[in-house]
């Protein structure tokens, strides 16, 4: 109640009794006394992550028993916000600012509050709830592979070993994030598990016949639609028998004075000691079966 319009009579104790009125027009002025008051939670929306910028989540209404400016609300995001995610409209109604990212932070708990705008010197009074937003996954992250990408098996390696482990992540949920890997040339003598990502020898590796192959291997998650990628893997087949020490370099060079006697040493290539077997002359320099 704002107004009073009250009649009051006097009347005085005589016979007759004498009266007469008078109306009196009482303002009651309104004092800041009431904060806004938020309607019973819980508050709690699910979005799509990327969805536009600007997307209606929910809406808020608080209550202020004040009139006029001491019962006129504003809404503001007070806490749980630290990216500015969110804004909330005059109206109540909380809206996204950005894209939002699952795979970054998939739940949001948010203060929001609710403060009326006296005049000064009065001080605004307010009040906040609680609002949880939870980002449902969309599949907008394609396989990662974290496994090498060149290997080597020992040929007459038996079917089914294991040659490596080939491992990819998708950081989606559930079914988008769910990986399955497949061989892109089947005739090849290798399986992959579509699970478990193992490669494996499914036929004869010969050295002789072939000493490596190019893999190439996909991942594909789940999702509708499903994304996937792919990744080359060399496979080098290795001599079995092969016990002949590998030297590194390969290749080795050294200077010998012409004058050289024989047994002199020319140069050290691992353990073993190079010496020169037959004098050397300039014009004879470039052949190689002067050492031993
Ligand atoms: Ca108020
Ligand atoms: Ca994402
Ligand atoms: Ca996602
Ligand atoms: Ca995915």
């Amino acid at each position: 109640v704002q107004h009073y319009i009250l009649v009051v009579q006097a009347t005085d104790g005589g016979i007759p009794a004498l009266s007469s009125t008078v109306t009196v027009y009482c303002n009651v002025v309104d004092l800041n006394d009431n904060a806004p008051i938020f309607e019973a939670g819980p508050h709690a929306a699910d979005i799509v992550e990327n969805t536009t910028i600007g997307t209606s989540i929910l809406s808020v209404t608080a209550q202020d028993l004040d009139s006029g400016d001491n019962g006129r609300v504003i809404y503001a995001v007070a806490g749980g916000d630290e990216n500015g995610d969110f804004g909330v409209a005059p109206n109540g109604t909380l809206f996204t600012r950005k894209l939002l990212d699952r795979e970054q932070k998939p739940l949001y708990n948010l203060i929001l509050s609710a403060t009326d705008s006296p005049l000064p010197p009065a001080l605004p009074l307010s009040s906040t709830v609680q609002v949880t937003v939870v980002l449902l996954d969309v599949n907008d992250m394609s396989p990662e592979f974290i496994s090498p990408t060149k290997i080597s098996i020992i040929e007459n390696a038996p079917s089914n070993t294991v040659v490596m482990a080939i491992k990819a992540v998708d950081r989606d949920e559930g079914r988008n994030g769910y990986v399955e890997y497949s061989l892109e040339d089947t005739t090849l003598p290798f399986t992959v598990g579509p699970v478990d990502g193992l490669l494996r020898v499914s036929g004869s590796l010969d050295r002789e016949l072939r000493s490596n192959y190019t893999l190439e291997v996909t991942a594909k998650d789940r999702g509708e639609p499903p994304r996937s990628s792919s990744i080359t893997v060399t496979v080098t087949v290795l001599d079995e028998n092969d016990n002949s020490p590998v030297f590194d370099p390969r290749q080795y060079s050294a200077t010998v004075a012409e004058n050289a006697s024989i047994g002199a040493s020319v140069l050290q290539v691992g353990a073993l000691i190079v010496l020169l077997a037959f004098s050397v002359s300039w014009n004879c320099l470039e052949q190689n079966q002067f050492f031993n």
